[in-house]
């Protein structure tokens, strides 16, 4: 007879599902280089394959992001083949995520941009990303802006701020009646002095004008470290405008570190205020739930599992909070009982419950060690050995 905790661990592993970046796998790093892997993904195939590889071994992360320029450099003429290896490595396209930051056309911004038939280009690039997440029958398009500026009065702030409502509409108008679009913010980096959509109210009201099929997008590592992520998805709930995440961590910027590596209470507290408003609300919010990481110097596939299987764990303590008693607390001002019941739900070990649940399922109980002992690393390393060590290590 499994207690009434474990039930409720397992109720919510149930309902959890996370979505894993293709750009996960490849070899990324920071402007002092990049240190490579000879088992890193560097096409499609190989990043589906790992993708596939990741939700065979956790069972939790049936889609994958993909990026435009990354994923499907020839565009629309890519999707047959992206739907044949989703049909192979059994995983789906997920969010879409169109580039408008690498091209050398964008250096004074894409929506941003004064040169019109640069904002056009960026346009035709999103109506593009639209028309490939049809082909793949992706639901989301994920929207980041690395507009900006790096130097005071170089920027007519408000007359950006119109460009884009006026092409977020006009890129909303091409949706599907099921898709979404989700509007990401950032406070700075690439841009250093203004950042068009630099926080959660300007995406919000961005995908306000935009249209009724554009939510919010919150990256957690997009916020001053002092800022009470938390209180902002509380927010943007109560607003309906919530439409996804993208878990990471960090320790000082968007250092995309895995999730809960340096505060797992951090994500606890956002997964809290979702379940209560869930509970509060009777209805399930949807949310996107995404990893975006840039895996520099751990090994990418074993990054990508540690990850869901946090993610899995601070759901499942979330699910712990009894949100009654809570509200309860809350009501009678009892500050120490309404703080600890979060603080014992973080501080159970839901570890046992969820290694049942896998065996339940008929899944590796540790899917790292399972990963580990399959002999997958060592069989692509030697595949990929030839041609990652090609790729440039240097930034400049
Ligand atoms: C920007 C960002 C955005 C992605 C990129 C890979 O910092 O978070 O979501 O497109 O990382
Ligand atoms: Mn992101």
């Amino acid at each position: 007879m499994r207690s009434q905790e474990t039930d409720r661990v397992f109720q919510s592993l149930e309902e959890f599902r996370i979505e894993i970046p293709s750009w996960g796998f490849a070899n990324t790093g920071t402007r002092f280089g990049k240190f490579t892997q000879a088992a890193a993904a560097t096409t499609p195939e190989e990043k589906f394959s790992d993708a596939g590889q990741v939700h065979l071994l956790t069972g939790v992360c049936p889609t994958v992001a993909l990026h435009v320029l990354w994923d499907l450099p020839e565009g629309i003429q890519n999707t047959d083949k992206v739907n044949k290896l989703a049909a192979r490595y059994g995983i789906r396209p997920g969010s879409i995520n169109p580039n408008l930051f690498q091209d050398q056309v964008y250096k004074y911004g894409s929506f941003g941009n004064p040169d019109l038939s640069i904002r056009e280009q960026a346009l035709r690039h999103v109506k593009e990303s639209i028309e490939i997440a049809q082909h793949l029958n992706s639901r989301d398009i994920s929207l980041w802006f690395a507009d900006g500026s790096n130097y005071p009065g170089t920027a007519n702030i408000r007359q950006r701020k119109r460009w884009f409502e006026e092409y977020l509409r006009t890129s909303h108008a091409a949706l599907a009646p099921y898709q979404r679009m989700l509007v990401e913010y950032k406070p700075f980096e690439p841009a250093f002095y203004h950042t068009d959509l630099a926080d959660w109210g300007m995406s919000l009201l961005m995908a306000r004008a935009a249209g009724p099929r554009a939510k919010v997008l919150v990256d957690t590592g997009h916020h001053y470290l002092s800022q009470n992520i938390e209180q902002i998805v509380a927010w943007l709930l109560s607003e309906n405008m919530l439409g996804g995440f993208h878990f990471n961590d960090r320790r000082y910027a968007d250092d995309d570190l895995t999730m809960g590596s340096i505060d797992p209470y951090q994500v606890f507290r956002i997964f809290n205020e979702i379940l209560f408003f869930e509970r509060e609300t009777g209805k399930r919010a949807d949310i996107a739930y995404m990893i975006d990481q840039s895996h520099n110097l751990k090994n990418k596939i074993e990054a990508m599992i540690q990850t869901v299987v946090m993610a899995q764990q601070l759901y499942s303590k979330a699910a712990l909070v009894d949100h009654k008693k809570l509200a309860e607390a809350q009501n009678d001002a009892d500050l120490l009982g309404a703080e600890s019941i979060l603080q014992d739900a973080f501080a159970t070990d839901v570890r046992p419950a969820i290694q049942e649940w896998r065996a339940s399922k008929g899944m590796p109980t540790d899917p790292l060690n399972a990963f580990r002992e399959s002999g997958y690393l060592l069989r692509i390393t030697k595949e990929r050995a030839a041609r990652s060590a090609q790729s440039v290590s240097s930034y400049a």
